[in-house]
């Protein structure tokens, strides 16, 4: 069956271009790529052209996902699929696939109202080393893990979860939360074959598009670094270190300068088999710094 295979790319749209370059570069340690166009920079984490378009429009939250596919011939099927299921897309002008830095290139809405493409091909830097913002001891964990994962905003949870299934992902509602009002939610977490989770949606109303993006060291030494530099430049953390149940990552979550949160993790597990669920996180993860959309108690 078609489907893709990882989450690919992101754009973002920022007011702050100067913060957002120190805080990828000095506090994660992202390569900071500016082409000189006027409308955006990149950031670049593993050899690929990049993996996140950073758009200096100022609307401060996510502006696309971009999912992969494999190539040309899963592309096809990947429409075909769609026009099937009357999921109205655009297949994109060269012009537009060039832009992305694709080959292949069609573009969507996903039933959150988020804007969601499907590409084959990446340009990929072979020949580029990537060259981290300031030292790592090891890198990002990206490849057929994709570029991380990410919580959305959607209204009808039961449409979400039909139309990443029609792209080809899986999943179900994973961790029983019981909110401080006494409510239990139970937010879905869906996947590919690779990360565990790539997206995941149903922690209630969210005033921007995106709740957070989780990225991966390979090494523990920095996460910890990361941590360190975060304290020491006063970033809110909303939830303090600790080990997720799901993919037993582990994360803490800061504050961007777009004021939405950036998961910082090592460590995490891949996709299982078969579906489990889970009432509460192994260790950590204290709530911190009110506001962000996480005010929950994992734990
Ligand atoms: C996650 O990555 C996450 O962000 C939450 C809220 C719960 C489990 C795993
Ligand atoms: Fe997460």
């Amino acid at each position: 069956m078609t489907q893709v295979t990882e989450l690919g790319y992101m754009g973002i749209s920022v007011s702050n271009a100067g913060a957002w370059k120190a805080y990828a570069s000095e506090v994660v340690g992202m390569e900071v790529v500016d082409e000189g166009e006027k409308d955006r920079f990149y950031l670049r984490l593993d050899n690929w052209h990049h993996r996140i378009t950073v758009h200096t429009q100022g609307n401060d939250d996510l502006a696309y996902l971009g999912w992969r596919v494999k190539g040309p011939d899963e592309f096809e099927a990947m429409a075909d699929r769609l026009r099937a299921a009357k999921v109205r897309f655009e297949i994109c002008s060269a012009a537009e696939a060039d832009e992305r830095r694709v080959v292949g290139l069609m573009k969507m809405v996903d039933p959150g109202g988020n804007p969601t493409e499907i590409f084959y091909s990446p340009e990929v830097e072979s020949y580029r080393a990537f060259h981290p913002g300031r030292p790592l001891h090891g890198k990002f964990v990206t490849a057929d893990q994709g570029l991380g994962h990410c919580i959305l905003r959607q209204e009808d949870i039961p449409a979400a979860v039909a139309f990443y299934n029609l792209l080809g992902l899986k999943g179900a509602p994973e961790v029983k939360i019981k909110l401080p009002n006494g409510a239990v939610i139970m937010p879905v977490f869906m996947h590919t074959d690779g990360r565990q989770h790539s997206v995941a949606f149903g922690l209630g109303p969210m005033q921007k598009r995106i709740n957070h993006l989780m990225i991966e060291y390979t090494n523990l030494k920095d996460l910890g670094i990361a941590h360190d530099i975060v304290r020491q430049r006063q970033i809110d953390v909303a939830l303090q270190l600790g080990m997720h149940c799901n993919d037993e990552a582990f994360t803490f979550y800061c504050a961007n300068p777009s004021k939405w949160l950036w998961e910082l993790g090592w460590g995490a597990r891949g996709a299982l088999n078969s579906q489990e669920h889970y009432t509460r996180d192994v260790f950590g993860h204290g709530m911190e710094a009110k506001g962000y959309g996480l005010d929950i108690d994992l734990g």
